[in-house]
Order: structure tokens, then sequence, then C-alpha cells
């Protein structure tokens, strides 16, 4: 059933990303923060990244170097989605997946999830970058799914986007030999210059084409900034880079069936290294909370 317009499908096609509300029922909204909370509360007792180790034996929970147990800074949750009900049940089945596959369907396909939280006094940022530098498929109908699980604001730490930039180039992750994860700074700052903010009441969720440019700030207020991020490929197009962060579900067809052919698209991209580390924030510069 398509739950997208037209109107909304052209001008995910002209700007490369689109805010939607009520991406998630109530329901669903409430058994994600629910969720959050304990995990949170959780972290308090840690300072290291811990918990039920991702199928690559990675720690699931990860927290800046900030964290303390008065204030805690959990920033990353890899692939909720393999511990929780709730974020499986999201992951497969909430309103999103529809609109995804108005996207990129009938055929869609889950790669990933993660949750980044920004907790109020944290300093989690994320430098600007393309998710397909990440996620290389042999086509670019993939789409990154970044669910609020707060209300998004200007002063929480935002998603920024650079609309229509998913048109042009992909952007060396690299400095030289090294994986930064991230574009050069001297390109990021016009990056920034020419971005737009996505915000919106918690629910609503931004869908992105894989090779938007997109970054984000620290959170300056005092309130939580969470997203629920799912990426999802159209069924045909098949991973030519290990997933950063794989899981039982990866591959599972989520909306239509299994493709019988990959489609390939004559392109050149460059090839990502792949984390040691329990989130990209590490990659990026930002270290993990060492004890
Ligand atoms: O958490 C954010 O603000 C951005 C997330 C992002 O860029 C990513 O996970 O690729």
């Amino acid at each position: 059933m398509a739950v997208l317009d037209q109107e909304q499908i052209a001008r995910f096609r002209r700007d490369g990303y689109l805010v939607v509300p009520d991406a998630v029922t109530p329901q669903q909204l409430a058994a994600m923060r629910a969720e959050i909370a304990g995990w949170v509360d959780e972290s308090r007792a840690h300072s290291t990244p811990f918990g039920p180790p991702t199928i690559d034996g990675r720690p699931r929970f990860d927290m800046g170097a900030e964290h303390s147990a008065e204030r805690p800074a959990l920033r990353r949750v890899n692939n909720p989605s393999d511990i929780s009900a709730a974020y499986r049940t999201v992951m497969e089945n909430a309103r999103v997946v529809d609109m995804v596959a108005d996207l990129i369907g009938p055929d869609v396909k889950f790669h990933h999830c993660k949750i980044n939280l920004k907790l109020p006094g944290a300093r989690t940022e994320v430098a600007y970058h393309q998710d397909f530098a990440y996620t290389p498929h042999t086509n670019d109908d993939i789409v990154t799914a970044l669910i609020f699980i707060d209300d998004v604001d200007e002063e929480n730490g935002c998603l920024m986007v650079v609309p229509g930039s998913h048109l042009g180039p992909m952007h060396s992750l690299f400095d030289g030999e090294r994986f930064t994860g991230a574009v050069a700074p001297a390109a990021e700052a016009g990056m920034k210059a020419a971005s737009v903010a996505c915000l919106g009441q918690a629910g609503s969720v931004c869908l992105m084409h894989t090779k938007l440019l997109h970054g984000s700030a620290p959170n300056h207020s005092t309130a939580s900034r969470g997203l629920y991020i799912c990426v999802y490929t159209a069924a045909d197009a098949v991973p030519i880079a290990r997933n950063p962060m794989p899981s039982p579900n990866e591959g599972r067809i989520v909306r239509g069936r299994e493709a019988r052919f990959a489609r390939l698209t004559e392109t050149r991209v460059e090839l990502p290294k792949q984390p040691k580390t329990a989130s990209f924030f590490t990659v990026q510069g930002q270290e993990s909370k060492t004890g």
C-alpha cells in the first residue's frame, strides 16, 4: 500500500531526503523510548563499551569518553533489532518500511540498524560523509531511515544534510592511506554552509538517499536526541564490502520478494576499511570511554 504521494517521491529524488511525520505508531515509539531509558540506566554501571556482543564480537553499547555514572553518554547501540522486540517490530513492520518500499521497492531488504544517541552534556558529533562509502553495493537504491525517537530541533544535534548532493560525486573518506570515515575538513566547511536541518517531532523519519552528504553537531540542549537508524536496500542491490555492522537479520526481505538477479550500475567507489571498535565515532576520532 502506497504511503508516500508522487510529490513526496519526486522531492526525495530531487533533494535526496524527505522528512515525514508518523513513521511509527505512538505505541511503537513508547516501546523504543522505554527500552532506551533502561539501556541508559544500565550504562551507568559500565566504564567501557559493553553488552551482548554483535555477531562479529564487538560490544553492542558504546559510550563517549565523557561518560560517567552521573552523566551517562551512551551514544550507540549496534543492531538493537537483534536484542529488542520493540526495535525488531519497527525494523520489519512499521509504516516507515512502507515508505521505503515506495522509494526503492517493491522488493526491499534489510541491511543493518543502530541507535545514535546524543544525551544532554554528551559531546558526540558526526563528521560529514556519504553512507554509500561505508556500505557500497552494486547499485545505489539504498535508503537510510533515521527515525526520531525524540523531538529534534536546531539545539539538540539535529541531522544536517546537503540537498541534491546525492546526484554529485562520491567524496573520499580517506586521508592518504588512513580511513577517517569523514570528508576532508576543507571540503566539510563548504558542505556545512550548504546544509539544511532535518527537524521534526518524535515518531517522524528522515528518509535519506545513501549518497547524500550529511553530518551533525553536538547536543547543546537539555533534551535528549535519539535516532533509530535502519538501512534498507532494493532486493537486487548486493553488498560489495563486508557489512560494518553484521547481524543475523542482514538480507532479510521486509517487503516483496527476494531478487534472482543482482542489478549493477556502472560506477567507481572507494572501498571502506572495516571498523574494529564498537562504533564509527572512534573511526571519526571521538574516543570511547576507556575505564
Ligand atoms: O546521528 C546522526 O546525527 C547522524 C547519523 C549518521 O550520519 C550515520 O549514522 O550515518
